[in-house]
Order: C-alpha cells, then sequence, then structure tokens
C-alpha cells in the first residue's frame, strides 16, 4: 500500500498504539502521508511520517517559528519544502555522482512510529525509525538504525541519532534542514558565527572569515564549519529572538535562495525568500562522521522563540 493513499484504519492503529490523549494525536495530513499533532501548555508542533520530518512548531503566545512553502508537494520521492527536512546519509548532491538524490533519502523515507511517551516534567516525545530496506540497500550498501526524537518543552528539541548495524565502517553527512519564518529577510540578523570560517557554496567552494553579524543582501548559501556555537536569530519585525542550540554538530549551514534561485524551484513561490531562511545544524562539508561497526552518533538542534 502506497502511504499516500492512507486508509483510516492507518490513522486509527497509530492512535490506538502511541496516541496520548490531549498530547499526541494522529491523523492524515497533506498527501495523505500520517501526521502527528503534539500539544502541551507551552505550544504545538506537528510530524509527518514521510521523512520523520517536523512540520510546524509553535510556541504558546509566539508566531509560528517554522516555514512551509505554500507551493510545497507532498508526494512520494519529493522533499516538503519547508519545516525540518532531514538530511541524511550525504547533505548535498550525491557525493559520488552516480544520480542518487540530493540531501540523500531520509527525507523521501516512509520512517514508523517507534515509541510516544508525556514525560514526568510534561515533556512530549515521539520517536520515530528508519533502518535499512531493499529501496535504501540499492542506494547506499550499508545496514543502519536511524531515529528521529522529537521533544516538545519550552522549546523544540529534535535528535537524529544513528547506529551503524553493519560488519564494516561508514562515513556519512547530514543535516537538520531548518527553515524558519520570519517577518521580512531585511529585517533579520543571525549572531553566533562573528567568527567562524565557512564554505561559501556560491563561490566555488571557496573558504572565507564571517565578519560580523550575517545579514541578507543577495543569495547566501554557506556552510559554516568546525562551529558549535549557538545561533541567535534577531527578527526586528517580530520583536523576536529564534536560539538554535545544537550537539553532536560541528558545521551550520545558512541559506537563503532570493530572488532568481526561488523561481527556478517548482515547490517554491517567487517571492516567498523574503519571508523565510534556513539555518540547518548539520555535519557538512569537511565535517564528515565517521562510524565503525557498531558505532552510534547523534545530532541535534533545540529551538526556543523569546520576546524581545
Ligand atoms: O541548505 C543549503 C542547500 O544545500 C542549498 O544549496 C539548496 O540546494 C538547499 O539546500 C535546498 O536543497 P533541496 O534539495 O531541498 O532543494
Amino acid at each position: 500500500m502506497s502511504v499516500s493513499t492512507l486508509s483510516p484504519s492507518l490513522c486509527d492503529s497509530l492512535n490506538d498504539s502511541f496516541g496520548i490523549d490531549q498530547f499526541i494525536h494522529f491523523e492524515e495530513g497533506p498527501g495523505g502521508f500520517a501526521l502527528a499533532h503534539l500539544h502541551s501548555e507551552h505550544g504545538s508542533a506537528s510530524v509527518s511520517i514521510y521523512g520523520g520530518h517536523v512540520l510546524s512548531y509553535q510556541p504558546t503566545g509566539h508566531e509560528p517559528v517554522l516555514w512551509v512553502s505554500e507551493h510545497a508537494q507532498y508526494k512520494t520521492g519529493k522533499a516538503i519544502r519547508g519545516g525540518i527536512p532531514v538530511i541524511w546519509p550525504w547533505f548535498g548532491p550525491d557525493p559520488l555522482s552516480l544520480g542518487r538524490p540530493s540531501h540523500g533519502f531520509a527525507r523521501t523515507s516512509t520512517w514508523e512510529v517507534k515509541s510516544s511517551q508525556v514525560r514526568d516534567n510534561g515533556d512530549v516525545e515521539l520517536t520515530l525509525g528508519l533502518q535499512e530496506s531493499d529501496a535504501t540497500l540499492t542506494l547506499w550498501h550499508h545496514s543502519f538504525r536511524a531515529e528521529i526524537s522529537v521533544v516538545l518543552s519550552t522549546a523544540l528539541n529534535v535528535e537524529l541519532s544513528v547506529i551503524n548495524t553493519g560488519d564494516h565502517p561508514f562515513d556519512y553527512t547530514g543535516a537538520l534542514h531548518t527553515y524558519f519564518n520570519v517577518s521580512a529577510i531585511e529585517n533579520v540578523s543571525i549572531h553566533g558565527l562573528e567568527d567562524a570560517s565557512y564554505i561559501d557554496q556560491l563561490d566555488d567552494m571557496r573558504i572565507k572569515e564571517q565578519a560580523g553579524a550575517i545579514t541578507f543582501k543577495e543569495e547566501t548559501d554557506r556552510i559554516y564549519i568546525d562551529s558549535r556555537a549557538t545561533c541567535q536569530l534577531i527578527d526586528s519585525g517580530l520583536n523576536r529572538e529564534i536560539r538554535v542550540e545544537k550537539a553532536g554538530s560541528k558545521s551550520t549551514v545558512i541559506w537563503n535562495p532570493w530572488i532568481d534561485k526561488s523561481k527556478r524551484m517548482s515547490d517554491f513561490g517567487d517571492d516567498e525568500w523574503k519571508t523565510m531562511l534556513c539555518i540547518e545544524t548539520a555535519n557538512a562539508g569537511t565535517d564528515v562522521i565517521t562510524l565503525n561497526r557498531g558505532g552510534q552518533y547523534m545530532l541535534s538542534t533545540r529551538i526556543s522563540a523569546h520576546h524581545r
């Protein structure tokens, strides 16, 4: 059965097994994919089993934090444009130039709900899993177990953990490719990366030094390397700061497609670059993760909103 022809019974069985009254509920989302809704006194979030993909996050008393294109396509084989795509096991174009999908296969795979709970402190947690299959093995000849854990508390915590369940080492890169909702691109600046080096993906991958806060006047596509810094996204239009903390991540990717690239993307509105940007918690570029047999690695991002 294709997930996109979701029968009501799948959501019914997910609610029976993992639903928690008033905190976690599954229903058919866009494209027919099962969508988990997480609620607590601190806010709400939603997670699609397609891609293990967080689609929304709204803290109580705040505007939505995540951005999703009005032109997003919800169909098997296509990544959803917005929210927090799970980029794995490679960041960017196919590193072997074999014609495999850009940004890997995790974001276009159907993940399995593994567990749900409301912790004693009121945090609401949902965990999804992905492991090798005939489909993944044709793209990447390794056995693995990946999990996405989404925790709704006074912040949104998303963790990607990977275990090498095979008998030989493998390398990977990846990201939690978060799209943020902003009032207007001219109203925002990103702080925390003032002293970092970055790979400029728009200038022959040249390595450059950041000077001061990051603001946007043109297409921007940078992999800040060897940085464990927390980023502050200051939005003077919404009078808020979005804080992006991270663990297990040595890279941060900053992206805004600006005018021309927006026009080239079929699932991106021509003017949508004006109210979004990406701050991606990653291990990308030269920051490669090597997992030996039985090895495990975790990458996590913690997103919180603060009035100014
Ligand atoms: O986040 C940076 C980036 O690698 C950009 O180069 C741009 O391609 C973006 O990811 C989106 O990639 P996608 O495959 O989702 O269109």
